[in-house]
């Protein structure tokens, strides 16, 4: 692990800007991230960041640490198996509200399921940005956007109700505008031994001229400022419905669950990435075959 006292946020730097627009939500995620990572003692070599396509993707860039970027969509199955390969490596997915939900949905669904120990966080501005501004499929219906000119009509996704229902075991929401809040979400997802999701309320200053920081600063409470307690499904499911005049933050859902790496024998002794790689006895083991 990278020393806490030499870390600081600039370790994180690659020489290159960002290219988001001024004022994009985009700069609160990533600022809470690096303070989060410097909070944990987590160095560029500490860490390996998954990036979905999209805007929030193009933050491969300009963050110095272990990643990729995968095709839209994948972020989850490559998150799975950089875990497989070497699982006291944290993982953390920068991903989209299309890219996870829309592209990549059914990954999502089945990742919460198993429940590897991975914290994805979840860009929500309810658009395809990259692509200059569709409905996403957590866009709020009469949202209209290009690609709905006369307003969105059907059911948006909602990621903390789907993420509950499929068996993640940590759930929170936060906003781009309370980076303060948002590192310390950040630090108990990645904290937390199990599937952690961080939705994050975005707002796109482009292609969005109703969700905007304002919109959102006039509505998100703190779910714990009013002793809510994360600890049953009924309720967070309750909670999570929530959207309107007043829109919770904060921690929804959390449970202690075996993790996908927990159930897997072969790496119960060593990571694999630490295992030896020659096969002792090939003959006796293809006879088995023959
Ligand atoms: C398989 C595939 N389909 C479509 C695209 C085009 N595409 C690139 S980014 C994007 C949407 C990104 O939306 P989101 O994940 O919400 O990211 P944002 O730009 O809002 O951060 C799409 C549809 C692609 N690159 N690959
Ligand atoms: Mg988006």
């Amino acid at each position: 692990m990278g020393s806490q006292s030499e870390l600081t946020i600039a370790s994180y730097d690659t020489g290159k800007s960002p290219t988001w627009c001024p004022g994009c939500g985009d700069f609160g995620i990533w600022i809470s991230l690096k303070n989060a990572l410097v909070k944990m003692g987590l160095g560029p070599d500490d860490v390996f960041l998954v990036y979905g396509i999209g805007c929030h993707g193009n933050m491969y860039s300009w963050m110095k640490t272990y990643a990729c970027e995968g095709l839209h969509g994948r972020t989850l199955p490559v998150a799975q198996g950089i875990k497989l390969a070497n699982h006291p490596l944290p993982v953390i997915i920068i991903s989209g509200d299309g890219d996870g939900l829309g592209e990549g949905g059914n990954h999502f669904i089945h990742a919460a399921k198993r429940n590897p120990n991975v914290t994805v966080i979840l860009h929500d501005n309810q658009l395809y940005s990259l692509t200059t501004g569709q409905a996403s499929p957590t866009a709020k219906p009469g949202f209209k956007t290009k690609s709905t000119p006369e307003g969105v009509y059907d059911e948006p996704i909602n990621p903390l109700t789907m993420s509950i229902a499929a068996g993640a075991t940590y759930v929170a929401r936060g906003f781009a505008g309370d980076a303060a809040y948002l590192t310390q979400l950040i630090v108990d997802a990645v904290n937390h031994k199990g599937f952690s999701l961080v939705d994050i309320l975005q707002p796109c200053v482009t292609f969005d001229k109703i969700h905007t920081y304002a919109y959102y600063r006039q509505r998100v409470y703190r779910l714990d400022a009013e002793g809510y307690k994360p600890d049953n499904k009924a309720t967070a499911l309750a909670k999570a419905f929530e959207w309107g005049d007043r829109i919770p933050t904060g921690v929804f859902y959390q449970e202690e669950k075996p993790t996908s790496e927990d159930r897997e024998a072969a790496i119960a002794e060593l990571p694999l990435v630490a295992q030896p790689l020659e096969i002792p006895d090939i003959d006796s083991m293809l006879a088995e075959f023959i």
